[in-house]
C-alpha cells in the first residue's frame, strides 16, 4: 500500500478534475465524512476496484460523485434498493451507502428497516443533520422534539427516529454512532463496518449549520462542533449516569457487532447446494 497521509491521501481518491468545487457550506460535516470514508478505505487496503459507494439525493449524496470509486448517484430513499442489488450480483465488492437522515429515514425508511431486517451484506453511513439540508431544511424524522425547522416555525412537535435503536431492532449485524468531531473513531467505525458481515450501519452526526443550527441554539458552526464534544459521549460512560444526566447526553461507540453470514452469503450457498455442490 502507498504511504501517504491528509490532504494527500485524500487527493488520491477524489475525481478532482471533474466534479469540483465541492457543494458544501462552509463548516458542513459532510466532508469530514468524505475524509473518514476515504481513510477507511485506505486502511483497509482496498483496491478502488473493489469499492462501489452508492448514494441517494441530498447534500450527503453528493459525496458518492466525489470519490474515484465505482459510483452511484441514484433516486431519493432508493440507494438501498440498488445498494442490494448490486451486492447480491457482486458478492465480492464492498458497497457502501451514504445517505442522509432524510433519505435514510423518510423516503426510504422502509428500505432500510428491510436492508436490516434481510442482513444483505452492504455497510450503511446515515450522516444525520437532523435537517433536510439541500431541499431548505424542511424537518426530518430525527429533527428534535421542540427544535425548530423551516417547517416547524414554532417547534417540532412530533417524536423523533433513533437511528442506533431503529437499526437495532430491526436485525442490523453491526451498528454504531460516531460524529464528525471524533474523527478516528469515526475512521475506525466505518473500517470495522466494513469488514463485518451482513448490513451495517455507521450513524454520524454532522453538522448542517446553515439549515439547522443557525434556527437553533448555535450562532455559529463552531457551536455545533462544541455541542458534539460536549454532548456526545461513549456509552460505557453513558451507561453509568443516572437517568437525570443521560437525558442530555447522546451516546456513542459499537451498539450492535454479530457475524451471522449475509443474505448474499446465504444464497450463494443455497445456490451451490442446489447446483449439487456441497
Ligand atoms: C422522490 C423525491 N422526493 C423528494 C426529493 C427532494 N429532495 C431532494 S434531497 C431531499 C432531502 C435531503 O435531506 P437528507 O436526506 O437529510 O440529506 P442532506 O441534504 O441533509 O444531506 C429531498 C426531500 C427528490 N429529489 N426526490
Ligand atoms: S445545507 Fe447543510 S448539509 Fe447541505 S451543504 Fe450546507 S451545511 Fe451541509
Amino acid at each position: 500500500m502507498v504511504d501517504m497521509k491528509g490532504t494527500q491521501l485524500i487527493h488520491e481518491y477524489l475525481r478532482h478534475n471533474k466534479k469540483f468545487p465541492h457543494v458544501f457550506c462552509a463548516g458542513c460535516g459532510h466532508g469530514i465524512v468524505l475524509g473518514s470514508l476515504i481513510r477507511a478505505i485506505h486502511g483497509l487496503g482496498l483496491s478502488k476496484d473493489e469499492v462501489c459507494v452508492v448514494a441517494g439525493i441530498g447534500c450527503s449524496g453528493r459525496l458518492a460523485a466525489y470519490v474515484d470509486f465505482n459510483t452511484v448517484h441514484t433516486t431519493h430513499g432508493r440507494a438501498l434498493t440498488f445498494a442490494t442489488g448490486i451486492k447480491m450480483a457482486k458478492p465480492g465488492m464492498h458497497v457502501i451507502v451514504v445517505m442522509g437522515d432524510g433519505d435514510s429515514m423518510a423516503i426510504g425508511g422502509n428500505h432500510l428497516i428491510h436492508a436490516a431486517r434481510r442482513n444483505i451484506g452492504v455497510t450503511a453511513l446515515i450522516l444525520n443533520n437532523n435537517i433536510y439540508g439541500m431541499t431548505g431544511g424542511q424537518c426530518s424524522p430525527t429533527t428534535p422534539s421542540g427544535s425548530f425547522s423551516m417547517t416547524t416555525p414554532m417547534g417540532q412537535m412530533e417524536q423523533s427516529f433513533d437511528c442506533v435503536e431503529l437499526c437495532s431492532a430491526a436485525k442490523a449485524n453491526y451498528v454504531a454512532r460516531g460524529t464528525v468531531f471524533h474523527v478516528k473513531k469515526l475512521d475506525q467505525m466505518i473500517m470495522d463496518g466494513i469488514s463485518n458481515p451482513g448490513f451495517g450501519v455507521v450513524e454520524i452526526l454532522t453538522p448542517c449549520h446553515t439549515q439547522y443550527g443557525r434556527k437553533n441554539k448555535y450562532r455559529t458552526p463552531v457551536d455545533m462542533y462544541k455541542m458534539l464534544k460536549k454532548d456526545v459521549i461513549d456509552i460505557e460512560r453513558y451507561n453509568k449516569l443516572s437517568e437525570a444526566e443521560k437525558a442530555k447526553k447522546t451516546p456513542s461507540g459499537v451498539f450492535v457487532q454479530k457475524d451471522e453470514p449475509g443474505l448474499e452469503e446465504k444464497f450463494y450457498e443455497m445456490a451451490a447446494n442446489c447446483q449439487g455442490g456441497a
